[in-house]
């Protein structure tokens, strides 16, 4: 979702590949070998992983539109910590409790 909204905001055109995250795709193995995780960008052949470093890697390539940071230091820093919070404190948990049960965040 990150990807999909950050390529709105700048106005650019892609394509999207559904993955079946029981059964990977080679692309995906090949593009993402470290995590095998979606999301991957593959722009001009080369494939960049890891969500924050995609939109890092989108806002910094498209840089003559629609900044997706604020421009002031302090918000600037306030975003990413917030965006660092989530990852580490909140997806994880929501990923297993969608993915494998309410049964299973006794062991969270
Ligand atoms: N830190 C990664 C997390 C990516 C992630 O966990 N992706 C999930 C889908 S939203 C995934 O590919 N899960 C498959 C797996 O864990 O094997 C990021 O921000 O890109």
């Amino acid at each position: 979702m990150r990807m999909r909204l950050a390529l709105a905001e700048k106005g650019i055109e892609y394509e999207s590949k559904e993955e079946n995250l029981q059964q990977k795709s080679p692309l995906l193995l090949k593009s993402n070998p470290i995590h095998t995780k979606i999301p991957t960008l593959i722009h001009n052949g080369k494939p960049i992983c890891e969500s924050l470093v995609i939109l890092q890697y989108i806002d910094e390539t498209w840089n003559d539109r629609s900044p997706l940071l604020p421009t002031d230091p302090f918000e600037r820093a306030q975003a990413r910590f917030r965006a660092d919070y989530i990852d580490k404190n909140v997806y994880n948990t929501m990923w297993r409790i969608l993915w494998k049960g309410v049964e299973d965040e006794k062991e969270l």
